[in-house]
Protein backbone atom coordinates (compact mmCIF):
# COMPACT_ATOMS: atom_id res chain seq x y z
CA UNK A 1 0.00 0.00 0.00
CA UNK A 2 1.05 3.44 -0.80
CA UNK A 3 2.34 5.70 2.31
CA UNK A 4 -0.60 8.63 2.63
CA UNK A 5 1.48 11.20 0.82
CA UNK A 6 -0.45 14.60 1.91
CA UNK A 7 0.17 18.32 1.22
CA UNK A 8 -2.22 18.77 3.75
CA UNK A 9 -0.96 19.01 7.95
CA UNK A 10 -3.99 17.02 10.11
CA UNK A 11 -4.90 20.72 11.13
CA UNK A 12 -5.19 22.14 7.85
CA UNK A 13 -7.62 19.11 6.79
CA UNK A 14 -9.53 20.69 9.67
CA UNK A 15 -9.70 24.05 8.67
CA UNK A 16 -10.51 23.62 5.04
CA UNK A 17 -13.35 21.04 6.19
CA UNK A 18 -14.59 22.58 9.22
CA UNK A 19 -17.31 19.79 9.98
CA UNK A 20 -15.06 17.10 10.04
CA UNK A 21 -13.98 18.08 13.30
CA UNK A 22 -10.17 17.00 14.75
CA UNK A 23 -8.68 14.55 12.33
CA UNK A 24 -6.65 12.13 13.98
CA UNK A 25 -5.52 9.91 11.00
CA UNK A 26 -5.38 9.53 7.16
CA UNK A 27 -4.88 6.21 5.89
CA UNK A 28 -4.66 4.91 2.40
CA UNK A 29 -8.22 3.03 1.74
CA UNK A 30 -9.68 0.69 -1.08
CA UNK A 31 -8.62 -0.21 -4.60
CA UNK A 32 -9.50 1.93 -7.28
CA UNK A 33 -7.15 2.64 -10.10
CA UNK A 34 -7.69 6.08 -10.53
CA UNK A 35 -8.29 8.33 -7.68
CA UNK A 36 -6.51 8.37 -4.60
CA UNK A 37 -8.45 7.49 -1.64
CA UNK A 38 -7.66 8.06 2.08
CA UNK A 39 -9.42 6.84 5.30
CA UNK A 40 -9.88 9.64 7.52
CA UNK A 41 -10.97 9.15 11.48
CA UNK A 42 -11.76 12.40 13.56
CA UNK A 43 -13.54 13.54 16.35
CA UNK A 44 -16.31 15.93 15.81
CA UNK A 45 -17.38 19.05 17.24
CA UNK A 46 -20.16 17.11 19.44
CA UNK A 47 -17.52 14.45 20.30
CA UNK A 48 -18.68 12.00 18.13
CA UNK A 49 -15.98 9.62 16.75
CA UNK A 50 -16.43 9.92 13.21
CA UNK A 51 -14.76 8.70 9.56
CA UNK A 52 -14.90 10.36 6.13
CA UNK A 53 -13.59 9.50 2.87
CA UNK A 54 -10.94 11.89 1.29
CA UNK A 55 -10.25 11.62 -2.23
CA UNK A 56 -7.46 13.44 -4.53
CA UNK A 57 -9.81 13.37 -7.94
CA UNK A 58 -7.36 12.27 -11.01
CA UNK A 59 -7.30 15.25 -13.31
CA UNK A 60 -5.28 13.32 -15.83
CA UNK A 61 -8.35 10.96 -16.22
CA UNK A 62 -11.42 14.00 -15.60
CA UNK A 63 -10.04 16.68 -17.46
CA UNK A 64 -12.72 19.02 -15.86
CA UNK A 65 -13.37 18.47 -12.49
CA UNK A 66 -15.34 21.46 -11.97
CA UNK A 67 -17.97 20.28 -14.21
CA UNK A 68 -17.36 16.85 -12.76
CA UNK A 69 -18.14 17.73 -9.22
CA UNK A 70 -20.94 19.80 -10.47
CA UNK A 71 -22.47 16.33 -11.95
CA UNK A 72 -21.77 14.91 -8.04
CA UNK A 73 -23.21 17.24 -6.28
CA UNK A 74 -26.42 17.62 -8.24
CA UNK A 75 -26.80 13.88 -8.21
CA UNK A 76 -26.13 13.56 -3.93
CA UNK A 77 -28.12 16.07 -3.53
CA UNK A 78 -31.41 14.31 -5.91
CA UNK A 79 -30.62 11.03 -4.13
CA UNK A 80 -30.19 12.61 -0.66
CA UNK A 81 -34.66 13.27 -1.19
CA UNK A 82 -34.82 9.73 -1.57
CA UNK A 83 -32.10 7.84 0.50
CA UNK A 84 -31.44 8.15 3.94
CA UNK A 85 -28.16 7.00 3.44
CA UNK A 86 -26.90 8.25 -0.30
CA UNK A 87 -23.05 9.47 -0.79
CA UNK A 88 -23.22 12.63 1.13
CA UNK A 89 -20.32 15.80 -0.12
CA UNK A 90 -18.94 17.61 2.97
CA UNK A 91 -18.48 21.41 2.11
CA UNK A 92 -15.29 23.07 2.31
CA UNK A 93 -14.92 26.28 4.79
CA UNK A 94 -16.10 27.90 1.52
CA UNK A 95 -19.13 25.95 1.60
CA UNK A 96 -17.70 24.06 -1.93
CA UNK A 97 -18.04 20.50 -2.74
CA UNK A 98 -13.98 20.14 -3.04
CA UNK A 99 -11.07 22.55 -3.57
CA UNK A 100 -7.79 22.73 -5.03
CA UNK A 101 -4.43 22.76 -3.22
CA UNK A 102 -1.59 24.89 -4.03
CA UNK A 103 0.06 22.47 -6.35
CA UNK A 104 -3.26 22.05 -8.35
CA UNK A 105 -4.51 19.03 -7.08
CA UNK A 106 -8.39 18.43 -6.19
CA UNK A 107 -9.41 17.29 -3.45
CA UNK A 108 -12.85 16.08 -2.05
CA UNK A 109 -14.11 14.51 1.36
CA UNK A 110 -17.30 12.14 1.38
CA UNK A 111 -19.28 11.25 5.08
CA UNK A 112 -18.16 7.70 5.31
CA UNK A 113 -21.62 5.01 5.25
CA UNK A 114 -21.52 3.59 8.38
CA UNK A 115 -22.58 -0.47 8.96
CA UNK A 116 -22.10 -0.91 5.60
CA UNK A 117 -19.07 -2.59 3.74
CA UNK A 118 -18.36 -3.57 0.02
CA UNK A 119 -17.00 -6.21 -1.33
CA UNK A 120 -14.32 -7.31 -4.01
CA UNK A 121 -15.73 -10.38 -5.12
CA UNK A 122 -19.36 -11.67 -5.22
CA UNK A 123 -19.53 -14.94 -2.77
CA UNK A 124 -23.11 -15.88 -3.28
CA UNK A 125 -26.42 -15.20 -4.91
CA UNK A 126 -27.95 -12.77 -2.16
CA UNK A 127 -24.98 -10.32 -3.00
CA UNK A 128 -25.53 -10.25 -6.33
CA UNK A 129 -28.95 -9.73 -6.50
CA UNK A 130 -28.48 -7.00 -4.07
CA UNK A 131 -25.92 -5.46 -5.88
CA UNK A 132 -28.25 -5.32 -9.01
CA UNK A 133 -31.38 -3.68 -7.24
CA UNK A 134 -29.15 -1.01 -5.77
CA UNK A 135 -27.84 -0.15 -9.32
CA UNK A 136 -31.35 -0.38 -10.47
CA UNK A 137 -32.51 1.46 -8.15
CA UNK A 138 -29.95 4.62 -8.45
CA UNK A 139 -30.79 4.64 -12.20
CA UNK A 140 -34.12 4.76 -11.78
CA UNK A 141 -34.18 7.11 -8.73
CA UNK A 142 -32.11 9.67 -11.36
CA UNK A 143 -34.64 9.35 -14.05
CA UNK A 144 -36.86 12.94 -12.56
CA UNK A 145 -33.16 14.22 -11.74
CA UNK A 146 -34.16 18.04 -12.92
CA UNK A 147 -31.93 20.29 -15.10
CA UNK A 148 -29.76 20.31 -17.73
CA UNK A 149 -27.80 16.89 -19.23
CA UNK A 150 -25.09 15.71 -17.04
CA UNK A 151 -21.90 16.42 -18.07
CA UNK A 152 -19.99 13.27 -19.87
CA UNK A 153 -16.90 13.47 -17.61
CA UNK A 154 -14.85 11.08 -19.96
CA UNK A 155 -16.56 11.76 -23.15
CA UNK A 156 -17.45 8.63 -24.96
CA UNK A 157 -16.07 6.49 -21.87
CA UNK A 158 -18.27 3.34 -23.11
CA UNK A 159 -18.52 3.76 -26.93
CA UNK A 160 -16.95 0.37 -27.61
CA UNK A 161 -16.33 1.36 -31.44
CA UNK A 162 -13.63 4.66 -30.23
CA UNK A 163 -12.13 1.90 -27.67
CA UNK A 164 -12.14 -0.63 -30.92
CA UNK A 165 -10.44 1.90 -33.13
CA UNK A 166 -7.85 3.25 -30.27
CA UNK A 167 -6.58 -0.59 -29.29
CA UNK A 168 -6.00 -0.68 -33.00
CA UNK A 169 -4.17 2.07 -33.36
CA UNK A 170 -2.57 0.90 -30.14
CA UNK A 171 -1.46 -2.09 -32.67
CA UNK A 172 -0.28 -0.28 -35.13
CA UNK A 173 1.97 1.87 -33.07
CA UNK A 174 3.44 -0.97 -31.45
CA UNK A 175 5.01 1.90 -28.95
CA UNK A 176 6.83 -0.57 -26.48
CA UNK A 177 7.11 -3.32 -29.15
CA UNK A 178 4.60 -5.81 -26.89
CA UNK A 179 1.96 -6.58 -30.27
CA UNK A 180 3.98 -9.36 -31.60
CA UNK A 181 3.59 -11.38 -27.66
CA UNK A 182 0.18 -10.94 -27.71
CA UNK A 183 -1.05 -12.28 -31.49
CA UNK A 184 -3.55 -14.27 -29.82
CA UNK A 185 -5.05 -11.86 -27.56
CA UNK A 186 -4.80 -8.85 -30.78
CA UNK A 187 -6.57 -11.61 -32.60
CA UNK A 188 -9.47 -12.29 -30.78
CA UNK A 189 -10.33 -8.73 -30.11
CA UNK A 190 -10.26 -7.71 -33.85
CA UNK A 191 -12.36 -11.11 -34.45
CA UNK A 192 -15.43 -9.16 -32.27
CA UNK A 193 -15.53 -5.69 -34.42
CA UNK A 194 -18.77 -6.39 -35.49
CA UNK A 195 -20.23 -6.28 -32.05
CA UNK A 196 -18.76 -3.03 -31.21
CA UNK A 197 -21.55 -1.04 -32.85
CA UNK A 198 -24.25 -3.33 -31.97
CA UNK A 199 -25.46 -0.66 -28.71
CA UNK A 200 -24.34 2.26 -30.27
CA UNK A 201 -27.08 1.33 -33.19
CA UNK A 202 -29.62 0.46 -30.96
CA UNK A 203 -29.44 4.08 -29.80
CA UNK A 204 -28.58 5.62 -33.04
CA UNK A 205 -32.51 3.83 -34.38
CA UNK A 206 -33.96 5.45 -30.59
CA UNK A 207 -34.65 1.62 -29.53
CA UNK A 208 -32.77 2.18 -26.90
CA UNK A 209 -32.16 6.00 -25.01
CA UNK A 210 -29.86 7.74 -23.22
CA UNK A 211 -30.30 7.63 -19.59
CA UNK A 212 -28.32 8.51 -16.07
CA UNK A 213 -26.20 5.80 -15.44
CA UNK A 214 -23.39 4.95 -13.50
CA UNK A 215 -20.81 3.35 -15.84
CA UNK A 216 -18.45 1.80 -13.31
CA UNK A 217 -21.31 -0.84 -11.79
CA UNK A 218 -18.76 -3.17 -10.53
CA UNK A 219 -19.57 -4.90 -6.90
CA UNK A 220 -17.32 -3.03 -4.93
CA UNK A 221 -18.97 0.15 -5.78
CA UNK A 222 -21.92 -1.08 -3.65
CA UNK A 223 -22.23 -0.65 0.22
CA UNK A 224 -23.78 -3.55 1.80
CA UNK A 225 -25.25 -3.55 5.23
CA UNK A 226 -23.15 -5.21 7.58
CA UNK A 227 -26.60 -6.62 9.58
CA UNK A 228 -29.12 -7.31 6.49
CA UNK A 229 -26.71 -7.74 3.46
CA UNK A 230 -29.32 -5.25 1.57
CA UNK A 231 -27.81 -2.67 -0.80
CA UNK A 232 -27.70 0.80 0.79
CA UNK A 233 -26.17 3.36 -1.96
CA UNK A 234 -23.78 3.11 -4.57
CA UNK A 235 -20.29 5.16 -4.41
CA UNK A 236 -17.80 6.14 -6.59
CA UNK A 237 -19.76 8.78 -9.00
CA UNK A 238 -16.95 10.12 -10.99
CA UNK A 239 -18.34 8.69 -14.17
CA UNK A 240 -22.24 9.02 -13.44
CA UNK A 241 -23.28 10.39 -16.51
CA UNK A 242 -25.52 10.12 -19.79
CA UNK A 243 -24.88 6.61 -20.54
CA UNK A 244 -27.14 3.22 -21.48
CA UNK A 245 -28.65 1.07 -19.13
CA UNK A 246 -27.26 -1.68 -20.83
CA UNK A 247 -23.57 -0.52 -19.77
CA UNK A 248 -24.38 -0.35 -15.93
CA UNK A 249 -25.89 -4.18 -16.39
CA UNK A 250 -23.01 -5.20 -18.65
CA UNK A 251 -20.74 -4.23 -16.03
CA UNK A 252 -22.66 -5.95 -13.32
CA UNK A 253 -22.15 -8.95 -15.20
CA UNK A 254 -18.68 -8.42 -15.75
CA UNK A 255 -17.76 -8.07 -12.37
CA UNK A 256 -21.09 -9.86 -10.51
CA UNK A 257 -21.18 -12.87 -12.58
CA UNK A 258 -17.47 -14.06 -13.27
CA UNK A 259 -15.71 -17.14 -11.38
CA UNK A 260 -12.66 -14.92 -10.25
CA UNK A 261 -11.21 -11.70 -10.40
CA UNK A 262 -10.73 -9.57 -13.15
CA UNK A 263 -6.78 -9.97 -12.39
CA UNK A 264 -6.48 -13.66 -11.77
CA UNK A 265 -3.65 -14.62 -14.06
CA UNK A 266 -4.74 -17.95 -14.74
CA UNK A 267 -7.83 -17.27 -17.34
CA UNK A 268 -8.76 -20.97 -17.29
CA UNK A 269 -10.35 -20.36 -13.63
CA UNK A 270 -12.62 -17.57 -15.14
CA UNK A 271 -16.28 -18.39 -16.54
CA UNK A 272 -19.62 -16.95 -16.45
CA UNK A 273 -21.60 -18.18 -13.07
CA UNK A 274 -24.96 -18.35 -14.22
CA UNK A 275 -26.41 -18.82 -11.02
CA UNK A 276 -25.01 -15.02 -10.50
CA UNK A 277 -26.27 -14.08 -13.68
CA UNK A 278 -29.59 -15.09 -13.46
CA UNK A 279 -29.34 -13.49 -9.47
CA UNK A 280 -28.46 -10.21 -10.86
CA UNK A 281 -31.39 -10.26 -13.44
CA UNK A 282 -33.71 -10.88 -10.81
CA UNK A 283 -32.17 -8.12 -8.41
CA UNK A 284 -31.77 -5.59 -11.64
CA UNK A 285 -35.90 -6.31 -12.99
CA UNK A 286 -37.16 -5.71 -9.54
CA UNK A 287 -35.50 -1.97 -9.25
CA UNK A 288 -35.29 -1.25 -12.70
CA UNK A 289 -38.04 -2.37 -14.95
CA UNK A 290 -40.34 0.31 -14.56
CA UNK A 291 -37.36 2.38 -16.89
CA UNK A 292 -36.33 -0.74 -19.29
CA UNK A 293 -37.90 -1.67 -22.52
CA UNK A 294 -37.92 -4.53 -24.08
CA UNK A 295 -34.70 -4.27 -26.57
CA UNK A 296 -33.19 -3.23 -23.07
CA UNK A 297 -34.52 -6.14 -21.29
CA UNK A 298 -33.51 -8.23 -24.61
CA UNK A 299 -30.01 -6.98 -24.01
CA UNK A 300 -29.06 -8.04 -20.92
CA UNK A 301 -26.96 -11.12 -21.81
CA UNK A 302 -25.08 -9.89 -24.62
CA UNK A 303 -24.46 -5.85 -22.78
CA UNK A 304 -22.50 -8.26 -20.15
CA UNK A 305 -20.41 -9.60 -23.19
CA UNK A 306 -20.10 -5.99 -24.22
CA UNK A 307 -18.66 -4.27 -21.67
CA UNK A 308 -16.32 -7.34 -20.59
CA UNK A 309 -14.70 -7.32 -24.25
CA UNK A 310 -14.79 -3.05 -23.90
CA UNK A 311 -12.45 -3.61 -20.64
CA UNK A 312 -10.42 -6.66 -22.27
CA UNK A 313 -9.68 -4.32 -25.22
CA UNK A 314 -9.06 -1.29 -22.75
CA UNK A 315 -6.28 -3.65 -20.75
CA UNK A 316 -4.95 -4.94 -24.02
CA UNK A 317 -4.76 -0.98 -25.34
CA UNK A 318 -2.52 0.27 -21.84
CA UNK A 319 -1.01 -2.71 -22.10
CA UNK A 320 0.39 -2.00 -26.10
CA UNK A 321 0.91 1.51 -25.03
CA UNK A 322 3.22 1.17 -22.30
CA UNK A 323 1.02 0.46 -19.18
CA UNK A 324 0.14 4.64 -18.93
CA UNK A 325 -3.64 4.36 -17.93
CA UNK A 326 -4.64 1.69 -14.85
CA UNK A 327 -2.66 1.40 -12.22
CA UNK A 328 -0.02 -1.75 -12.46
CA UNK A 329 1.41 -3.92 -9.90
CA UNK A 330 3.61 -5.44 -11.98
CA UNK A 331 4.67 -5.86 -15.86
CA UNK A 332 2.18 -8.13 -17.12
CA UNK A 333 -0.55 -6.87 -14.78
CA UNK A 334 -2.68 -5.20 -18.10
CA UNK A 335 -2.11 -8.28 -19.76
CA UNK A 336 -3.25 -10.35 -17.33
CA UNK A 337 -6.45 -8.59 -17.00
CA UNK A 338 -7.07 -8.52 -20.42
CA UNK A 339 -6.99 -12.56 -20.47
CA UNK A 340 -9.37 -13.10 -17.93
CA UNK A 341 -11.40 -10.25 -19.60
CA UNK A 342 -11.48 -12.41 -22.70
CA UNK A 343 -11.92 -15.72 -21.44
CA UNK A 344 -15.20 -14.64 -19.83
CA UNK A 345 -16.39 -13.07 -22.89
CA UNK A 346 -15.59 -16.60 -24.69
CA UNK A 347 -17.45 -17.94 -21.44
CA UNK A 348 -20.30 -15.71 -21.98
CA UNK A 349 -20.57 -16.65 -25.85
CA UNK A 350 -20.76 -20.05 -25.05
CA UNK A 351 -23.64 -19.79 -22.40
CA UNK A 352 -25.76 -17.21 -24.60
CA UNK A 353 -28.80 -19.60 -25.40
CA UNK A 354 -28.70 -20.27 -21.44
CA UNK A 355 -28.89 -16.47 -20.42
CA UNK A 356 -31.57 -15.86 -23.05
CA UNK A 357 -33.66 -18.03 -21.37
CA UNK A 358 -32.95 -17.08 -17.99
CA UNK A 359 -34.08 -13.73 -19.16
CA UNK A 360 -37.00 -14.76 -20.48
CA UNK A 361 -37.88 -16.51 -17.44
CA UNK A 362 -37.14 -13.79 -14.47
CA UNK A 363 -39.20 -11.30 -16.95
CA UNK A 364 -42.00 -13.04 -17.63
CA UNK A 365 -44.87 -12.13 -14.39
CA UNK A 366 -44.16 -13.90 -11.31
CA UNK A 367 -46.73 -16.45 -10.43
CA UNK A 368 -47.67 -16.73 -6.61
C1 LIG B 1 -11.31 1.71 -13.50
O1 LIG B 1 -10.67 3.05 -10.72
P1 LIG B 1 -11.72 2.03 -10.83
O2 LIG B 1 -11.21 0.69 -10.37
O3 LIG B 1 -13.00 2.45 -10.17
C2 LIG B 1 -12.01 2.28 -14.73
C3 LIG B 1 -13.23 1.41 -15.08
C4 LIG B 1 -12.77 -0.01 -15.32
C5 LIG B 1 -12.04 -0.51 -14.07
C6 LIG B 1 -11.45 -1.87 -14.31
C7 LIG B 1 -12.49 5.99 -14.89
O4 LIG B 1 -12.16 1.84 -12.39
O5 LIG B 1 -13.82 1.91 -16.27
O6 LIG B 1 -13.87 -0.84 -15.60
O7 LIG B 1 -10.96 0.36 -13.69
N1 LIG B 1 -12.43 3.64 -14.48
C8 LIG B 1 -12.06 4.64 -15.29
O8 LIG B 1 -11.07 -2.42 -13.11
O9 LIG B 1 -11.42 4.47 -16.32
MG1 LIG C 1 -14.42 3.66 -10.71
Amino acid sequence: MRAAILPFSYPEISTLFPTIGTVHSVAPYGHGHINETYLITSTANDRSHRRYVLQKINQRIFKNVPALMENIHRVCAHLATKSTRAMQLIPTFTGQTYLQDPAGDWWRIYDFIEGAHTVEQVSNEAQAREAARAFGAFQSQLADLPGQRLHETIPHFHHTRRRFENLRAAIGADACGRAVSVPKEIAFALAREADTDVMLDLLARGEVSERITHNDTKISNVMLDDITGRGVAVIDLDTVMPGLALYDFGEMVRTAASSTSEDDPDPTRMHLRLPLFRALVSGYLETASRVLNATERAHLGFAGKMMTYENGIRFLTDYLQGDTYYRIKHPTHNLERCRAQFALVQSIEENAPEMARIITEEASPRVS
